[in-house]
């Protein structure tokens, strides 16, 4: 996995140092010898991870950092800060500026790949689901129902040998957790482990079992794949350390424990833990309740005014032209009313499948109400759409639908409203609104038929 990595550091050896190492692990490299510049460069480049050095004269790497994650433009990206100072108060001072990790001066090789491959990692997935939500974000609601379970005490795993040092950890994590459960061995921790933990935390030094054998089943389970593991060291074990982050664990924390940092380290991970499910659920509900109809699977109504009214504002810079049909199954009703509501569902599920078969695949279908229908044809004239919906309306009223649960064979038509877009300032609104008009005057001329109205209405359908 190849990666841009920006190195920030006052001292020129020091940036020369790690642009070397990362070389020779064909990282790309951008360097910053200030701040200021690395700011910047952060928002123009947006690279894959920030490796900050904390003092610097100017502006000291806590302060780049909170400015980073201020700016929503680069608020996502990994810092990790690079420092001298292993105390935990500087530690601290730069989670709460928002840095992801820390690496101490001299850079040990394994810990610096380890960290920058586990959040260029974590980066690609955070991107990728925000892509997907951005598209269908539009349509779900981010509900302040689920804003709000972020800070919700959450459910955590710890897996520790040692009692004192359990009931130490279990009393500093009591604030941000509703239930912890303490397994001391890994085929306990394995047996309690399940896709509602919130946190994993396992201890490295546990003998009863190998807790990185169990972090790698972790990571190939569906069920917890997604679950957050945060790994406690003994005294800098950095080999077994970075197979574990190798393996997939997502943090860790070195003894002697910082209370503090525990407590921030896990929040972290349970914060990221929400958002991607956050994410994911709300592109799962977007998908299959407000995009689609759930009985023919076609678009919804909501989706198809959305993507006509992004064709219509890219029309206004191609010149070109869309055409819609809305159509109405007729006397719909008596399906009901004489066969029953299944068998009205079939008649609706069978137009769709119809339609579907009669049009290109650029052509877009939506079911658009009860027993209405809305096709969006893009680059279309109106004599194109009107013999595309002349072919529709004889492919439904041509061969009869078959109720499947008696078998009968009932004859169906519907009748169609046909227009294109037109000049300027034509918009959404107006469009459905000719269509439908359109579909309204081949209703009063006796169903069954298309009636096909240019972007300039005649005058007579100003009275409908
Ligand atoms: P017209 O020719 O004037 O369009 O008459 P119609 O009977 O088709 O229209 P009307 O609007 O009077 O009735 C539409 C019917 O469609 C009423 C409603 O119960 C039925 N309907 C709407 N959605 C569904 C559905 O999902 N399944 C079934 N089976 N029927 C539905
Ligand atoms: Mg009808
Ligand atoms: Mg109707």
């Amino acid at each position: 996995m190849t990666a841009r990595v920006l190195v920030v550091d006052d001292v020129e050896i020091n940036v020369k140092l790690l642009e070397a190492k990362l070389a020779s692990e064909y990282y790309e490299v951008l360097t910053a010898s200030n701040g200021p510049v690395a700011l910047e460069l952060a928002e123009a480049e947006l690279p894959d991870v920030i490796l900050l050095d904390v003092m610097m004269p100017q502006m000291d790497g806590f302060e780049v950092c909170r400015r980073l994650k201020a700016n929503p433009r680069t608020a996502d990206l990994p810092v990790v800060m690079v420092t001298a100072l292993s105390d935990s108060s500087s530690r601290l001072c730069g989670l709460e500026a928002g840095a992801d990790d820390f690496l101490t001066k001299p850079v040990n090789d394994i810990a610096l790949f380890a960290r920058v491959r586990s959040l260029v990692r974590l980066k690609r997935m955070t991107e990728e689901w925000r892509l997907r939500d951005k598209i269908c974000g539009r349509f779900g609601d981010l509900d302040a129902e689920s804003l709000a379970a972020d800070s919700a005490p959450a459910r955590i795993l710890l897996l520790e040998e040692d009692d004192f040092a359990a009931g130490r950890m279990a009393d500093a994590l009591k604030p941000i957790a509703n239930s912890l459960a303490r397994a001391s061995s890994c085929a306990d921790a394995h047996r309690l482990l399940d896709a509602d933990t919130e946190l994993f935390i396992a201890s490295l030094s546990v003998s009863d079992g190998d807790p990185l054998r169990l972090l790698s089943q972790c990571r190939a389970t569906e069920t917890y794949r997604q679950v957050p593991i945060l790994l406690i060291a003994d005294a800098p074990d950095l080999v077994r350390l970075a197979k574990g982050l190798d393996l997939g664990a997502n943090d860790y924390l070195v003894r002697p424990l910082d209370r503090s940092e525990l407590v921030a380290r896990s929040g972290s991970q349970i914060r990221r833990k929400r958002m991607h499910e956050r994410l994911r659920e709300n592109q799962r509900r977007s998908l299959s309740l407000a995009l689609t109809d759930e009985l023919t699977g076609l678009y919804n109504r909501r989706y198809v005014v959305a993507h006509l009214s992004e064709l219509i504002d890219r029309l206004y810079d191609s010149a070109g032209e869309t055409a819609v049909v809305l159509f109405d199954i007729d006397h719909f009703k008596q399906v009901n009313d004489n066969h029953g509501h299944p068998a009205g569902d079939d008649v609706l599920r069978e137009i769709a499948v119809r339609t579907m078969d009669s049009l290109r695949s650029s052509d877009l279908v939506a079911r658009f109400g009860g027993e209405e229908f809305l096709v969006i044809m893009p680059e279309t004239s109106l004599p194109v759409a009107t013999t595309v919906a002349e072919r529709l309306r004889f492919r439904i009223a041509n061969e009869r639908f078959t109720v499947s649960e008696t078998g009968v064979k009932l004859p169906v038509t519907i009748r169609l409203g046909v227009t294109t877009t037109g000049a300027a300032g034509d918009d959404v609104d107006r469009l459905l609104k000719r269509a439908d008009d359109a579909l309204y005057a081949a209703k009063k001329s006796g169903r069954n038929r298309v009636v096909a109205y240019p972007s300039d209405p005649p005058a007579a359908s100003a009275t409908g």
